[in-house]
């Protein structure tokens, strides 16, 4: 075994009881049903450390070899949000003109979606993320090799919605088509490219969902047991 392989113990995990366990469960399990994805936001005002503790807990997501492939550009400032929806609406206005051929557009139908993006500059925070496809030594300039890149960003995001959601704050995962403008507005390196955006706010006052989004998959439908 390599010199470098260190171990600490673990005392991570709650001492809790079964039923405590379950209990756990069931309360997690309410707290994610309530989760929706909105695009019709107020500009109330959010405090920064609910972005900060909720980037953090993202950056806490497994990923392959442990080489956190994530960056985070976190948007607030009013020039730089009507940047990103000005160029973003270029791109979606072809995307719904046409680009993104029929069958695309049929499934998009009960969203109600269309190439006016609002919420990017209404929105109080915009968080941009981007898979780093490798890194580069800081020191010596050489290339890290990053594995498993596109897991374990979707897994960071997955933490990072369900951490503003549970502060209370209402998230829409955005995906302007393409997105490769988001790279270059933001000043990131070409090693890296854009994701997802993820707009984190509070739902306007007259904020609806689609009745579609209730429908999620019943749990036969979803899983499969080996006991
Ligand atoms: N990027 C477009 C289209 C879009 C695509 C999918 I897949 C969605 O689930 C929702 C929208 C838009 O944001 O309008």
């Amino acid at each position: 075994m390599s010199a470098e392989f260190r171990v600490v113990p673990f005392a991570g995990l709650p001492d809790y009881s079964e039923e405590e366990r379950l209990q756990c469960s069931r309360e997690f399990l309410r707290l994610m049903q309530g989760r929706r994805t909105i695009r019709d936001f107020s500009s109330k005002p959010v405090h920064r450390d609910i972005i900060k503790n909720a980037v953090r807990a993202a950056g806490l997501a497994p990923s392959g070899a442990n080489k956190q492939p994530w960056h985070f550009a976190v948007v607030s400032n009013p020039e730089m949000k009507r940047k990103i929806r000005k160029a973003a609406e270029i791109e979606e206005e072809e995307f719904y003109a046409g680009k993104a051929g029929e069958a695309w557009l049929k499934d998009l139908a009960p969203l109600g979606t269309d190439p006016k993006k609002p919420f990017l500059e209404i929105a109080p925070y915009l968080i941009v993320v981007f898979q780093q496809n490798y890194d580069i030594d800081s020191s010596t300039g050489e290339k890290i090799k990053h594995y498993y890149i596109q897991e374990s960003v979707g897994l960071a995001c997955g933490f990072l919605i369900t951490a503003l959601h549970n502060a209370g704050l209402a998230t829409l995962t955005h995906t302007p088509s393409p997105m490769g403008f988001l790279r270059e507005l933001l000043g990131r390196p070409k090693h890296e490219k854009p994701v997802m955006i993820i707009v984190a706010g509070y739902p306007s006052d007259t904020a609806t969902v689609p009745e579609e989004a209730l429908n999620k998959k019943s749990l036969d439908v979803i899983v499969s047991w080996f006991d």
